[in-house]
Formats: C-alpha cells, structure tokens, sequence
C-alpha cells in the first residue's frame, strides 16, 4: 500500500553538474540559500547541500560557505537540513567529513560502497565551457573511483553517533544492500535505517522499473521490511519517471538540480523549487501528500533543528 505522507527532498546544486550545463545551476551562497528558501516553501521537507566556490562553480568542502549557507537557510525555513559527506569529486575523506564534525545536522548523506563514478560522456555536449576546470574534470571521471570503504564507512558511521545526526544511506547498487545488511549485524548501524535509491549514475544501475523493484526487494530480504524507510532518485531524464514509481510503491522522493537540470523535454528547470512543485502535482492526482519538516523528524526519529551547530 502506498504511504499517506511522502517525504521530498529537494537536492539543490550537487557536484555531479557543470556550471557550463546550465545558468540556473546556483553556485553562491545566496543562490543556494534563495533556491532552498523556494524549494522548502514549495514543499520540501529535507534540503540536501553540497556548497561551491562562488569564483568558478568549483564543488568544496569550505566551512565559511558552508556556513553561510546553512545558516541563510535555517534562518528562513523549517526544512530538515541533509547535508552530503559525498562532497566532489576528489575531495578526500577528511573533508568529505569535516562539514558533519563542524556542523552536526540533523541527517548527512553517506554513500555505501565504492564505485565507478562517472560524468564523462556529458563532455561531448558541451559546446561553450564557463571555466576551465569543469572539462578536465569531467573527462578524468572516465578514471575515477568514489572511494567508500568498509573502513570509510564505518569511520562515518561513527562520527553520524557521535553527534546524533541520522545517516541517509546512499545505494547506487544491489551489492550496497549487502554492505547496508552487514553494517547492521555488525552493530555499526541502528535499524531502522534510511535509504536513498539512486539510479541512472554512469557506474550504479540503470533508471529502470525493474532496478528500484529489485533494490527495494533485496532490502526487504536482507535488512527486512521493518528496518527500513526509502525514497529513490532518477538521475537526469528520469527524474520524474522514476519518482513517479517509487511514489507508487511506497517511498518518497528526491528531485532537484543536482539530479536533473531539465524540467520537461528540452526545457531547463530554473530552480529546484519548480522540480518540487512539478512532483507535489503528480502526488496529488495520486492523493499523496507531502509531508511536512515536523512530520519528516518524526518520522526518521531525528535530533531536531535545536541540536545542530548553526
Ligand atoms: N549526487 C547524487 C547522485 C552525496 O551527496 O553524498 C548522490 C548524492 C551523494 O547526493
Ligand atoms: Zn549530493
């Protein structure tokens, strides 16, 4: 049966696209801020944050933007505040881990395994590039690892206790639902656990029916249908599509410019806040509702917005 109340988070710059793929794409503080501000009042209950360098677009893991941004944000809205410890590509893992030490949200993304993580492909589309970095670092993902070992992520996972803030649990992969599974029995990870399904990534599995069912199936085996909420991601063209089955079966949704920067065929989406409202639209003819922030901690038992550090 699907759930009443869907959780939408609105994912709002990323890393994974170039500021040459789009002018909407936001890059400084204030853009973050403005279009979190708009997502949040359009719906979202969560806002997953990554930050950039406002000289060039550049991914960082820079405290003081981090900062401004998070607090521009909680100054203005309820939303529950997910920050990534996916940071970019390249960062290493200290500074992949910093934002949560310093910051200490309420929930932080935390990617599950290791994989072939790659953006290259998108390359050959470009024609003008806005900064000289952006080609060279799409094209040297062809070689790229995202590094997220056993040891990695239980290094994580402990830091995620220590300060209380709830782990979103990053799948791009069937095997991840066996790391998830042995991180529990090991003791690392208290069930119940939350999972983001993420598909379509050059290097996880494809954005198809069958990988969400099949992903959503082998958790229900191996971690067990109690232990777990979900909520899906389709990576570019099938952002909607995908959202659109996991609303079906029962999970909430992720959408946003780090995940698409398209909101129709050929039309780019000027703001994450108008992927939020296109998703709100399409819950309500199934008479789903969008859960609010107060709703959203309840429901994935978080510290709440009096415990973070900003
Ligand atoms: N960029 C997405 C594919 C993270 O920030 O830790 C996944 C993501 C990971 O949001
Ligand atoms: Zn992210």
């Amino acid at each position: 049966m699907p759930q009443e109340k869907v959780i939408v988070t609105a994912a709002l710059t990323g890393s994974v696209h170039y500021p040459s793929m789009s002018p909407y794409l936001p890059l400084n503080p204030k853009q973050i801020i403005e279009d979190g501000v708009r997502s949040a009042e359009a719906g979202a209950a969560v806002l997953h944050i990554h930050v950039r360098n406002p000289e060039n677009g550049m991914p960082t893991p820079d405290l003081d933007i981090f900062r401004e941004v998070l607090t521009g944000i909680k100054a203005k809205t309820n939303a529950v505040i997910c920050l990534s410890t996916g940071g970019g590509m390249g960062m290493s893992t200290e500074q992949r881990a910093t934002p949560l030490i310093t910051f200490k949200p309420e929930m932080a993304s935390l990617n599950f395994g290791s994989m072939n993580f790659s953006v290259f492909p998108g390359a050959e589309k470009i024609k003008e590039w806005k900064y000289p970095w952006e080609r060279l670092a799409m094209l040297a993902s062809e070689d790229y690892i995202f590094p997220n070992t056993f040891k990695t992520m239980r290094e994580f996972l402990s830091i995620f206790a220590a300060n209380e803030t709830k782990p979103e649990l990053e799948l791009y992969d069937l095997g991840m639902v066996n790391n998830v599974a042995f991180m529990i029995n090991r003791g690392h990870l208290k069930p119940p656990v939350h999972l983001q399904f993420v598909t379509g990534i050059l290097g996880g599995v494809p954005s198809t029916v069958n990988s969400l069912v099949t992903l959503v199936n082998a958790c229900r085996e191996a971690i067990g249908v109690d232990n777990f909420t979900w909520s899906a991601i389709g990576s570019g063209r099938y952002q909607m599509p995908i959202c659109a089955v996991a609303l079906a079966m029962g999970g909430s949704v992720r959408v946003g410019l780090e995940d698409s920067l398209y909101i129709s065929k050929g039309v780019l989406a000027k703001s994450s806040a108008e992927h939020v409202e296109k998703i709100i639209r399409i819950m309500r003819e199934l008479s789903l509702e969008p859960a609010t922030p107060e709703e959203t901690r309840k429901t994935l038992r978080l510290k709440g917005s009096d415990k973070v550090n900003f």
